[in-house]
C-alpha cells in the first residue's frame, strides 16, 4: 500500500479516488416525448434550465471575459430516452455574429469563431487530462459536438466527424435564420436577443456500455463573438481553465435516467405508455 493510500485510509476517506465523482451530479429526466430538433424550444417550457452566467460559470482564459450578463450568458437543460441524450440551450447575447460560418448546413463548421455552443461527452468517464490526445483514445467514447447559432455544426473533435446530420449519431439545430441576415456581415445583428439550440446525441457516440442509467462526464460551453472574426469569450458550465475543452477532469457528471418500467421503448427513441385501460 502506497503512502497516500495509507493516509487517506487513516483519515477515513476510503471513498476518495483519482477519478472522484462530482458530488453534485446533474440528473437527466426521462423524456416521454422526444423533442423535435428544430431550434424551437417550445417542448422545453416545463424543463429545469441551469443558468450559466459570468458570475457562476467558468471562463476559459484562452479568450477574454465579460462581467456583464447582458453581454453574454446562457442556460441549458437535458433529457434522455432509451436511445438519445437531448440538450437544449438558450444564449442571451447583445450582438449576434455568425460571420465565420455563413453556411448553415456546414458539417465541419469553425463553431468556436461565432456565437455557438459546444457539448462535451466523456462517455467512459475517465476524467482524462487530454481529451484530444493524439492517439484518439478519448474520441472513442465522445468528444466535442458544437453548434453555431444558425445550425452549422462540427464534431470533427470527436470520434464521429461529419456526422452532425445523421440520426444514428447526432443532429442539432440553431434558431438564427440562414443568410442573408444581419449577423453574417458587419456591423452584425446589434438587435441582440436570444439564440436557441437543440441537439440529440445517440448513445453510440459515448461507448458500447452507455445507455439509460449510465453516469458520464459532461459539460456545455457557449461562445460569444460580438465584433466578427474570432470569439471574445468562452463560458463553461463546469471546467478547468485554461483549455477546459480538453481537460475532462473539470467536466461535470451527468446521470442518464433509466427507462421507466411503465413505458416501453419503440423505434427511434420514442416511447409510449402501455395501454392502461380506458
Ligand atoms: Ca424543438
Ligand atoms: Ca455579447
Ligand atoms: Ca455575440
Ligand atoms: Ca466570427
Amino acid at each position: 500500500m502506497r503512502l497516500p493510500t495509507i493516509l487517506l485510509a487513516a483519515a477515513g476517506m476510503l471513498t476518495v479516488s483519482v477519478h472522484a465523482h462530482d458530488p453534485d451530479p446533474l440528473l437527466s429526466p426521462f423524456s416521454a416525448h422526444a423533442p423535435v430538433i428544430d431550434g424551437n424550444l417550445s417542448e422545453w417550457e416545463d424543463d429545469d434550465f441551469i443558468e450559466v452566467t459570468p458570475a457562476n460559470g467558468v471562463f476559459d482564459h484562452e479568450s477574454g471575459v465579460t462581467d456583464d450578463p447582458d453581454d453574454f450568458r446562457f442556460a441549458f437543460a437535458v433529457r434522455n430516452d432509451a436511445t438519445y441524450l437531448y440538450v437544449a440551450v438558450r444564449i442571451v447575447d447583445d450582438v449576434i455574429v455568425v460571420d465565420s460560418n455563413p453556411d448553415h448546413e456546414d458539417l465541419h463548421a469553425r463553431a468556436w469563431m461565432d456565437d455557438a455552443i459546444e457539448i462535451f461527452i466523456d462517455g467512459d468517464h475517465s476524467h482524462s487530462p487530454d481529451a484530444r490526445d493524439t492517439a484518439g483514445v478519448e474520441f472513442q467514447t465522445g468528444g466535442e459536438f458544437a453548434v453555431v447559432g444558425n445550425g452549422a455544426v462540427t464534431s470533427d473533435q470527436s470520434g464521429f466527424p461529419g456526422t452532425g446530420a445523421d440520426p444514428q449519431f447526432w443532429t442539432a439545430a440553431g434558431s438564427y435564420p440562414p443568410a442573408p441576415a444581419p449577423a453574417y456581415i458587419a456591423p452584425f445583428d446589434t438587435a441582440g436577443g436570444e439564440l436557441h439550440f437543440e441537439a440529440r446525441l445517440n448513445y453510440r457516440l459515448m461507448g458500447d456500455e452507455i445507455g439509460p442509467g449510465s453516469r458520464i462526464g459532461f459539460t456545455v460551453s457557449a461562445h460569444d463573438d460580438d465584433d466578427g472574426e474570432g470569439r471574445d469569450v468562452a463560458l463553461y458550465w463546469k471546467g478547468i481553465s485554461p483549455s477546459a475543452w480538453k481537460d475532462e477532469a473539470g467536466w461535470g457528471d451527468l446521470v442518464l435516467s433509466p427507462v421507466p418500467t411503465h413505458v416501453e421503448a419503440t423505434s427511434l427513441g420514442d416511447v409510449k405508455k402501455r395501454a392502461e385501460g380506458p
